[in-house]
């Protein structure tokens, strides 16, 4: 059986840069870039990965990855392929760490690969 995980939109409700974040998601093995974001966005995503089983989706601000600035990890939720959910909701909030003060939500699907 293979799912497939579907991003549908994403909406800032707080930001962990003065600025914009800028953020990319991993799932299953795949960087993902997800748009630049600042507080009360909301933006379409048209983003979609296979998969089997589950896999964690982790979403971070992206600071280059320097040695002496790594990229901010935000937080993760774990996607399963089963059951199917036609649409849910996930809450990434960093409460601690780097990216503290991010807090995003993200509209995705999960359903079977035809
Ligand atoms: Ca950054
Ligand atoms: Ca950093």
């Amino acid at each position: 059986m293979t799912a497939i995980l579907r991003l549908k939109s994403i909406t800032c409700i707080g930001q962990a840069e003065t600025f914009t974040d800028e953020l990319y998601a991993t799932f299953n093995g795949t960087k993902d870039s997800l748009p630049n974001m600042t507080k009360g966005d909301t933006k379409d995503l048209s983003d979609e990965f296979l998969f089997e089983g589950s896999s964690d989706l982790s979403l971070f601000e992206n600071d280059g990855d320097h040695w002496y600035d790594r990229d901010d990890f935000i937080g993760k939720h774990l996607i399963t392929e089963m059951p199917p959910k036609p649409d849910f909701t996930l809450d990434f909030e960093a409460t601690s760490g780097q990216a503290e003060g991010a807090h995003y939500t993200i509209d995705v699907s999960v359903t079977p690969s035809p």
